[in-house]
C-alpha cells in the first residue's frame, strides 16, 4: 500500500491527551512536536492500543511516567528529521516502539539489550507516544517498516509482535515441542500463537469463553483450555500436552495464571513472564522446581534485530495482525474494552478520525 507525505507540516494536530495518570483522556489540538537533531518526525497514520497503555495511564507500575500522550505501536511515514539523522529518507515507513531511545553507551546497550538500558526513553511513558498525528522518534531505535506494508496491520508488530517473538526466542524451544500461550486471545496472545506456529511449535492456548476458543483455534492453536470453566487448570494442561508444555508464554494480565504456569510446565521446561499485572508475584516451589529443573525467565519487548525479524515474518505473510480499526477520537472506548477483556486481537486507531 502507498501513503503520501503531506506537502506542509501543520503547526497543530489532534491527539489524545491526559494531564496526569487517571485524569480524563481528551481528544484535542496540541502543537506538532519538533524533532531533536537525532530524531525523526513521523506522521503517525495508525497506532495499536496495547494493555501497557492502560497500565501506564492507571499508574500500575513502579515507573516514573511523564508523558501526556500514550501509544507505542505507531506506524507512519517520515516527514522531517533532525540534522544528525542518517539512514532515513523522507517518505520512508517508520514505526514507533515502546523503546523510543536508549543511551547506546552502557553495558546493556553495548550487548544489544537496549530495552534494559537504565536510561531508556519510553514511548507513551517518558516520551509522548503515538496517539497523535505527528510524533518524534529516535532515529536509531525507530523501526524500519518495509515499503508496501499495510501500516494498520504493521502497527501491532511494533510492540505485541516483537514482544512475543522475543519471548518465544527466550523460551528456546525445538520444533515439534509444546508451547502454552496463556492469555492467547489478546493482542500479544493472538500474535504469539501465529509466531509459535510459524516457528514449528505445537500450541496450547488458554483464555476465557467459547468465542475466544474458536478464535485461537482459527489462528493455529491445536488445543484450548477455557480458564473460566476448567476447575483444575494444572491437570488439564498436563493432560492436553502429554506431561506439560516445554515452554509457557505468559501474556495474560493475571497473577494467578502466571503462578499456575510454574506448576504445569514440563520438567526441564521454561516459564517466560511477559504480562505485567499490577504488584504481581510468582512464587516458585523450591523442591518441585529443583526436581523438575525448570527455568523462570522475564522477557521485555525486543531489540532492533528482534524487531526486524518480527517484521520480516509479517512481511512474508507468516503472521497476520488481527485488527479492528476505530478513530483516534475513540481511544477511551478502546481502553474500556481492553480493561473489560472484550478485545480479541488488537484495536488499532486511525489518526485521521
Ligand atoms: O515487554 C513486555 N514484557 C510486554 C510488552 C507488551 C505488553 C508486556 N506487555 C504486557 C501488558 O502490559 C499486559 O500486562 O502484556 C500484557 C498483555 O497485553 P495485551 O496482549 O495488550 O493485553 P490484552 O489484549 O488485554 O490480552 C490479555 C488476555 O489475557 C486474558 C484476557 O482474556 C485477554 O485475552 N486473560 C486474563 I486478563 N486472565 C486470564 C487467565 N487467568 C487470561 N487468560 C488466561 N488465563
Ligand atoms: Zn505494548
Ligand atoms: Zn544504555
Amino acid at each position: 500500500m502507498s501513503y503520501t507525505v503531506p506537502k506542509t507540516i501543520p503547526k497543530t494536530q489532534k491527539a489524545i491527551w491526559f494531564d496526569k495518570p487517571n485524569a480524563p483522556l481528551e481528544y484535542k489540538d496540541i502543537d506538532v512536536p519538533k524533532p531533536k537533531p537525532t530524531e525523526l518526525l513521523i506522521k503517525v497514520l495508525y497506532s495499536g492500543v496495547c494493555h501497557t497503555d492502560i497500565h501506564v495511564y492507571q499508574n500500575d507500575w513502579p515507573i516514573e511516567a511523564s508523558a501526556n500522550v500514550s501509544g507505542h505501536e505507531g506506524a507512519g511515514v517520515v516527514v522531517a528529521m533532525g540534522e544528525n539523522v542518517k539512514g532515513w529518507e523522507i517518505g520512508d515507513y517508520a514505526g514507533i516502539k515502546w523503546l523510543n531511545g536508549s543511551c547506546m553507551n552502557c553495558e546493556f546497550c553495548e550487548q544489544g539489550a537496549e530495552p534494559n538500558c537504565p536510561h531508556a526513553d519510553l514511548s507513551g511513558c517518558t516520551h509522548n507516544g503515538s496517539f497523535q498525528q505527528y510524533a518524534t522518534a529516535d532515529a536509531v531505535q525507530a523501526a524500519k517498516i518495509p515499503k508496501n506494508a499495510d501500516l494498520a496491520k504493521a502497527a501491532p508488530i511494533l510492540c505485541a509482535g516483537v514482544t512475543v517473538y522475543k519471548a518465544l526466542k527466550t523460551a528456546d524451544l525445538l520444533a515439534g515441542q509444546w508451547v502454552c500461550i496463556s492469555g492467547a486471545a489478546g493482542g500479544l496472545g493472538s500474535l504469539a500463537i501465529q509466531y509459535a506456529t510459524a516457528m514449528g511449535y505445537r500450541v496450547l492456548a488458554i483464555d476465557g469463553g467459547e468465542d475466544k476458543g474458536k478464535y485461537v483455534k482459527s489462528l493455529g492453536a491445536e488445543a484450548y483450555i477455557d480458564y473460566t470453566k476448567e476447575k483444575d487448570i494444572v491437570e488439564a494442561v498436563k493432560k492436553a500436552t502429554d506431561g506439560g508444555p516445554h515452554g509457557v508464554i505468559n501474556v495474560s494480565v493475571s497473577e494467578q495464571a502466571m503462578n499456575q504456569s510454574v506448576d504445569y510446565v514440563r520438567p526441564l521446561g521454561k516459564v517466560v513472564l511477559v504480562g505485567l499485572p499490577e504488584n504481581a508475584k510468582v512464587t516458585v516451589p523450591v523442591f518441585e522446581s529443583v526436581i523438575k529443573s525448570v527455568q523462570v525467565k522475564g522477557s521485555y519487548v525486543g531489540n532492533r534485530k528482534d524487531t526486524q525479524e518480527a517484521l520480516d515474518f509479517f512481511a512474508r505473510g507468516k503472521v497476520d495482525c488481527q485488527i479492528r480499526i476505530i478513530g483516534l477520537s475513540e481511544a477511551p472506548k478502546a481502553f474500556d474494552q481492553l480493561k473489560a477483556g472484550k478485545v480479541m486481537g488488537r484495536i488499532v486507531l486511525d489518526t485521521s478520525k
